[in-house]
C-alpha cells in the first residue's frame, strides 16, 4: 500500500507516474469506507482525486498557498498532509473537521465553508506575497458551482486586471449539488468540448524551442501565436476576456497529464485559469450516477450505497411538501432556491411547478433582490434557504425587502445547531440578524405541524417580510399546535419561568418535569415569533416567579433573552436571577447536536443543574 507510507505531501512528490496513479486508486477506497462510517461530502472528494495528488506533486502547501472554495472537496489533502489515521474522528465532536481549518494544519491555508470566495482570498494573498517580496505560489481551488457566485466574479474581475501571478483551478465536474445552472454553466460546457488550448501553446513553445533564442522568438512572437491559438481554437473564454491566461480544458482524472500542466501553469507570470474536467463521484458507481445524493452522505453501506438509517420526514421535506400544497391553491406562490433543491426539500416543487420554481445558482443574495422584485409586482415569492448562507443576503433583505415592507417569506431552515458540518454551518445568527429588520416576523415552529401551520399564515395572511425558522431534521416529542398566539404558557409554575422557541421547547419540557420530581414548580413559555416581540406574557410569569430563563441555540449577544431582560427591566420587572443559556460568544464546533447542547449547557439535564442552583440560592437566602 502506498497511501500507508505517505505521512506528508513530501512522499507524494518521490512517487514517479505509476506509483500516483496507484496512490489516487488507494485513495478512492480510502474515502469510500471512512465515508461511509463518518458520513460526509463524498461525490466532490471522489472528483478530485487525481486533481488533490497532482496539486501536491507540484506544490508545497506548506509554503504555497491553497486556498479551497467551500471547502468540502478537502478530505484527499488532509488525507495526504498527515490526517489519514484521524479520518474515523472526520466531523465528529473533537475530531477532524470535514473542512479546511487553519488551527488543524498548516496546509490548510484558510477556513472556507461558505461557497465563492476563494479567487477573492487567493488574490488577497498573492498580493500579500508580491508587497512583501516573499516567494510563493497561490492557488484557488474552485468548482463550477461557486465559481457562479456573484463573489467569484468579483474576485476574477479584480485578479484578471491586477496581473498578479496566481493560479485558478476550476474543478468543472457540471454540477453543484444537482445540475449546476446559469449562463456560465453553458459556457463552460462549451468549452468542456473544445481541444485544449494549451496541447497548442505546447506544440508552439516546442517548436520554438527552450534555447534563448527561441525563448525570444517565443515571447516576441505573441501576436502571431495568438492569432494561430484563435484558428486552432476558436472563440475566446470567458476567462481570457477577464485577463486571465486560460489553459485546458485537461483530463481530471488523468494524474500526469495534471501534473504537467499545472507545472506549466506555475511558471507563468500572471493570473491563470486551468480549467479541468472531472466526474462528481468518479470511481464509485452509485455516486457517479446520483452524485447529487452522495453529495453529503449519511453513514451508508459501501457494497449498496443504501444509508444505514431509513430516511425519515423532516423539517425540510415537511416544508417541501406544504410548499407545493400552498402553490396548488395560490398560483402566486413561486418557490426559489439558491442552489438547494434537494437541502430545502424542493425537489418535488421543482416537478410540480417548474415554471414557478427557481434555482439561481449559489446567489443568495441575487435571491433575495429577485424575491423582492417578484412581491413588487404581485407575486408570492418564498426563498428557501439555509440560514448560515442567509447571512449572505442580508443587506438586500435590509434595502429590498425591508424598506419597502415587501411579502417576502423566507423559509429559514438549519436554524440552530446544525451538527457534522461545525462553525461554518450552525444557524446561530438569525435569529438575532432576522429580529433587527424593521417590519419583519420571524415565526419559529415547534414541530411538523407548526411548521405547516405557520408557513400558510406566512404566505397567506401575514404581510411585510416573514420569516419562518426551523431546524435541521426531525421534530421532538412536543406535538401540539400553538395556535395564532405570540407566546403560549405550556406548563404553569411559581418558582422559576422557563422560556425558549423552536424545537428547544423540547429540552425546556423535559427539565419541567424532572424539576417537578424534585419540588420545583417551573412555568414553561414557548414563543412563537421572536420579532417583534410581545413581552407581556413574559412580564407575568416573572412578576410570580421573580427567576427567568431563556434557553436559545444562537449567539448570546443581541439573543431574545437579551432583549426580553432589557425589555423588562425598561417596564421596571427585572427578575432576581437571570439565567440566559445560550452559545455566548464563541463559534460552536462540530459534533452531534445532543453533543453540542450539551457542550453549552443547553440540554435538560445541565438546565436542571442550573435551576436547582439559583432555586437553593434563594432557599439559602430565606
Ligand atoms: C454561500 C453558500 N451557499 C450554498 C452552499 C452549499 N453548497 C455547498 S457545496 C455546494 C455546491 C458546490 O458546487 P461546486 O462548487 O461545483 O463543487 P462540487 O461539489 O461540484 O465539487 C453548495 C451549493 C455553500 N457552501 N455556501
Amino acid at each position: 500500500m502506498i497511501l500507508e507510507r505517505i505521512q506528508s505531501p513530501g512522499d507524494v512528490k518521490k512517487l514517479n507516474d505509476a506509483q500516483s496513479r496507484q496512490l489516487c486508486d488507494e485513495l478512492r477506497n480510502f474515502l469510500i469506507e471512512e465515508v461511509s462510517h463518518t458520513g460526509g461530502h463524498l461525490a466532490s472528494n471522489l472528483g478530485v482525486v487525481e486533481l488533490t495528488v497532482a496539486i501536491h506533486r507540484v506544490f508545497d502547501t506548506q509554503k504555497d498557498r491553497l486556498v479551497f472554495d467551500v471547502g468540502h472537496q478537502c478530505y484527499v489533502h488532509k488525507a495526504l498532509t498527515g490526517r489519514r489515521e484521524l479520518f474515523d474522528t472526520l466531523r465528529q465532536f473533537g475530531g477532524i473537521s470535514g473542512f479546511p481549518k487553519p488551527y488543524e494544519s498548516e496546509h490548510d491555508a484558510f477556513i472556507a465553508g461558505h461557497a465563492s470566495n476563494s479567487v477573492s482570498v487567493a488574490l488577497s494573498m498573492a498580493r500579500a506575497r508580491t508587497l512583501q517580496h516573499q516567494h510563493y505560489q497561490v492557488v484557488a481551488l474552485i468548482g463550477d458551482g461557486a465559481l457562479g457566485g456573484g463573489l467569484s466574479f468579483e474576485g476574477l474581475n479584480n485578479a484578471g486586471a491586477s496581473g498578479e501571478p496566481m493560479i485558478v483551478i476550476l474543478n468543472d465536474n457540471g454540477m453543484s449539488i444537482n445540475r449546476n445552472v446559469g449562463a456560465l454553466s453553458k459556457h463552460l460546457a462549451k468549452l468542456r468540448t473544445r481541444p485544449e488550448y494549451y496541447n497548442f501553446k505546447k506544440w508552439y513553445r516546442d517548436i520554438t524551442g527552450t534555447s534563448k533564442v527561441g525563448k525570444t522568438i517565443y515571447r516576441a512572437s505573441h501576436t502571431l501565436k495568438e492569432t494561430l491559438k484563435k484558428s486552432v481554437v476558436p472563440g475566446s473564454t470567458f476567462f481570457e476576456e477577464m485577463g486571465f491566461t486560460y489553459m485546458g480544458p485537461v483530463d481530471g482524472h488523468d494524474v500526469e497529464k495534471l501534473t504537467e500542466m499545472l507545472r506549466w501553469a506555475k511558471e507563468m507570470k500572471c493570473p491563470v485559469l486551468l480549467h479541468v474536467n472531472t466526474v462528481k463521484g468518479k470511481g464509485y458507481p452509485f455516486a457517479e450516477n446520483n452524485p447529487g445524493r452522495f453529495h453529503g452522505v449519511s453513514p451508508f453501506n459501501p457494497l449498496t450505497g443504501k444509508p444505514l438509517q431509513e430516511n425519515k420526514a423532516t423539517f425540510s421535506s415537511v416544508f417541501g411538501e406544504t410548499v407545493a400544497d400552498l402553490a396548488a391553491g395560490d398560483d402566486k406562490v413561486c418557490a426559489i432556491t439558491a442552489a438547494m433543491a434537494d437541502g430545502t426539500g424542493l425537489t418535488s416543487f421543482a416537478k410540480l411547478y417548474p415554471t414557478r420554481f427557481f434555482d439561481v445558482g449559489i446567489a443568495e443574495g441575487h435571491a433575495v433582490s429577485m424575491a423582492a422584485g417578484m412581491a413588487k409586482q404581485g407575486l408570492h415569492p418564498v426563498f428557501a434557504v439555509y440560514s448560515s448562507f442567509l447571512q449572505r443576503g442580508y443587506d438586500m433583505m435590509i434595502h429590498d425587502v425591508a424598506l419597502d415592507n415587501l411579502h417576502v417569506v423566507f423559509a429559514v431552515d438549519r436554524a440552530g445547531l446544525v451538527g457534522a458540518d461545525g462553525e461554518t454551518h450552525h444557524g446561530c445568527f438569525d435569529a438575532l440578524y432576522l429580529s433587527q429588520i424593521p417590519h419583519i416576523t420571524v415565526l419559529c415552529p415547534s414541530n411538523f405541524s407548526e411548521l405547516r401551520y405557520m408557513l400558510r399564515i406566512g404566505v397567506e395572511e401575514l404581510t411585510g417580510p416573514v420569516a419562518v425558522r426551523y431546524p435541521r431534521g426531525g421534530e421532538g416529542s412536543y406535538q401540539a399546535v400553538s395556535g395564532r398566539a405570540d407566546i403560549v404558557e405550556l406548563r404553569s409554575g411559581n418558582d422559576i419561568t422557563l422560556f425558549s422557541y423552536g424545537v428547544l421547547i423540547n429540552n425546556l419540557l423535559d427539565a419541567a418535569e424532572q424539576l417537578s420530581q424534585l419540588g420545583i414548580s417551573a412555568s414553561v413559555l414557548k414563543l412563537n415569533c421572536i420579532a417583534p416581540l410581545d413581552s407581556r406574557v413574559i412580564a407575568e410569569s416573572v412578576r410570580k416567579t421573580k427567576r427567568l430563563l431563556v434557553l436559545e441555540d444562537c449567539m448570546g449577544v443581541g439573543c431574545v433573552g437579551q432583549r426580553i431582560a432589557a425589555i423588562l427591566a425598561q417596564e421596571g420587572i427585572a427578575p432576581d436571577r437571570l439565567i440566559l443559556k445560550n452559545l455566548g460568544t464563541t463559534f460552536a464546533t462540530q459534533g452531534n447536536v445532543d453533543e453540542l447542547e450539551h457542550a453549552f449547557g443547553l440540554d435538560a439535564k445541565s438546565i436542571v443543574e442550573s435551576v436547582l442552583e439559583v432555586c437553593h440560592e434563594r432557599k439559602d437566602e430565606t
